[in-house]
């Protein structure tokens, strides 16, 4: 019996299980560029072209091991442009018996792919992403009967059951947690490491000419493209990351410096989400540097929280919670996403330089996203919906699964703590503690109020204001809320007054 194995553009891994039981005398490996995949949301320019080229790559790899790749480019002439489309037309080509495709990582495409039997008339395989550390049905079992579900909870799990950074029954240097020594502010004295940049090839220029012409009016420029496109280089950049970064990765993991976008970050989400590395390759690394002696506990234990927590986290509430997941909205908020974050044209600093970061590299590391673009939105409240459509459009590495709980859970609270016990609203002391962005900037952290006040000064206190009736129950937000009730009467009313001028003005 002939097969189709369908792969996704995020399934390029050797072992994805669609390919298992593969017979290269029979069976059919199909890859399709389309463009509904480009353009459900207006994805950044370069986002677009690492994924393309990423699948060229991988389906001449493929063919080098002996597979038969049909391959579908996007400006095929008869190219449908959407999945569905161009099954049929596999289908018709190439009369196989059944389909075989390892679960779609997004919601959206899931859908599509369990209508497909019907309307295809044919047998579908869909097999498990085993590429993770937590099965959906582990997750599942996890979360049965718990009240909430907290992210060290189930780390602390996750680090037993798979045995990463243990010695015997303990964590490795005596606790699971070592966040207290991962808040430093970037000495002017450290170097960071330059990025390791992969040149773009051949195929990966042709790629960003078309991607050029085709989605001019995307968000993004594609100048600085350095993406890694193969494992062979995803590799390359992983052993980069553990040797230059990783020592110091712990230390400055909350840095955040406008001459320095990646500073000692990895940069290696694309690559994990789209399967050129294996999440347990590179946990194993960051351990295996610790059992070394050449990186400390404090940044490997930081790292692989990130990914053997956070990242496996997010996941499983993704496909716990999905479809009501993304339609809550606990604080009720509305606002239209102020149009700078597109422009970038923002007299503040610390949002002009993360969305310019953003727009030249297809990249913002982890405190930007939470702290200065997703903070400030929560603080003016954008709806969940238009937050999340930007920050699925923007980043290289943002997939659904992933991009959603961080947004809408995270940094927007609009499960209503389902995954953060309390919403990451923050002031501008705290960005001015944690980065240099306030010494050029047009306002003063310093002035809570009236001309020069920091917009996030007086947008903090008015956001507790307006959600007080939700947020005051929570035990972890009595602290600012006393501090608010013993303001004086007319500091108030000019945090209300600045807030409203403000927010009228966006
Ligand atoms: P590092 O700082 O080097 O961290 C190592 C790895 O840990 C990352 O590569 C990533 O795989 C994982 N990781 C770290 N934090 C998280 C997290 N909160 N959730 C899941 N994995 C994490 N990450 C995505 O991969 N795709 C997204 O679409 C995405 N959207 C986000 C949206 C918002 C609003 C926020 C606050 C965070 C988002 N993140 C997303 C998480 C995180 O910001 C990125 O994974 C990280 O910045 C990627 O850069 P890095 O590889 O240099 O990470
Ligand atoms: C993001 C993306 C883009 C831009 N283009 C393609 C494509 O042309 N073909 C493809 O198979 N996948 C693409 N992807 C990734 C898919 O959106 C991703 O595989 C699904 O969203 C996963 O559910
Ligand atoms: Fe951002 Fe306020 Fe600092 Fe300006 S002063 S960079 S707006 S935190």
């Amino acid at each position: 019996a002939r097969t189709i194995a369908l792969i996704l553009g995020d399934q390029l891994s050797h072992d994805i299980s669609s390919l298992q039981g593969f017979d290269p005398r029979e069976d059919v490996v199909l890859m399709v560029e389309v463009a509904d995949e480009a353009t459900y949301v207006r994805h950044h320019k370069q986002k677009i072209a690492f994924i393309l080229s990423a699948m060229r790559h991988f389906a001449d790899e493929l063919r080098e091991h002996g597979f038969r790749v049909d391959y579908v480019r996007l400006d095929d002439e008869a190219n449908t442009g959407s999945f569905t489309g161009e099954l049929i037309r596999a289908i018709a080509r190439l009369k196989p018996d059944c389909v075989v495709i390892t679960e779609p990582g997004e919601w959206r495409v899931r859908k599509m792919v369990d209508g497909w039997p019907e309307q295809l008339r044919l047998h579908v395989n869909v097999r498990e992403d085993d590429r993770f550390f937590c099965s959906v049905g582990q997750f599942q079992a996890w979360a049965d009967g718990r009240k909430t579900y907290r992210m060290e909870h189930f780390y602390r799990e996750m680090r037993r059951r798979n045995g990463i950074l243990m010695d015997g029954e303990s964590p490795c240097g005596g606790h699971w947690n070592f966040d207290a020594d991962n808040r430093k502010k970037l000495p002017h004295t450290l170097k960071v490491p330059e990025r390791f940049g992969s040149e773009p090839d051949a195929i990966t220029r042709e790629i960003m000419s078309m991607v050029a012409v085709r989605f001019a009016d995307h968000f993004g420029d594609l100048e600085g493209f350095a993406w890694a496109v193969t494992r062979k280089q995803a590799l390359a950049t992983l052993d980069f990351f553990i040797s230059e970064a990783l020592p110091f990765f712990g230390d400055y993991q909350d840095a955040m410096a406008v001459h320095e976008p990646f500073l000692f970050h990895s940069l290696l989400s694309p690559y994990l989400n789209i399967g050129l590395l294996s999440p347990r390759e590179v946990c194993e690394a960051a351990e295996n540097a610790f059992r070394r002696g050449e990186a400390p506990i404090n940044s490997v234990e930081g790292f692989i929280r990130q990914i053997l927590g956070w990242r496996e986290y997010v996941r499983g509430i993704y496909w716990l919670k999905m479809p009501h997941y993304a339609e809550t909205n606990a604080l009720g908020a509305v606002r239209s996403l102020p149009w700078f974050y597109w422009s970038g044209e923002t007299d503040m600093n610390c949002l002009a330089t993360a969305i310019a970061d953003t727009r030249r590299n297809a990249y913002a590391h982890h405190i930007q996203r939470l702290m200065i673009t997703g903070n400030f939105a929560l603080l003016v409240g954008v709806s969940p919906a238009e937050l999340e459509e930007w920050y699925l459009a923007v980043y290289a590495d943002a997939f659904d699964w992933v991009e959603l709980p961080n947004t809408h859970g995270m940094v927007l609270f609009a499960d209503g703590g389902l995954m953060a016990s309390k919403p990451y609203a923050a002031s501008g002391a705290y960005i001015d503690r944690m980065s240099d962005y306030c010494g050029t900037c047009a306002y003063s952290p310093k002035i809570k109020n009236g001309p020069g006040a920091c917009p996030f000064n007086f947008l903090y206190w008015s956001f507790l204001i307006e959600n007080r009736s939700y947020l005051e129950q929570n035990p972890r937000m009595g602290m600012p809320y006393r501090t608010l009730d013993r303001m004086p009467k007319d500091r108030v009313k000019a945090i209300t007054q600045d807030a409203h001028t403000f927010i009228e003005g966006l």
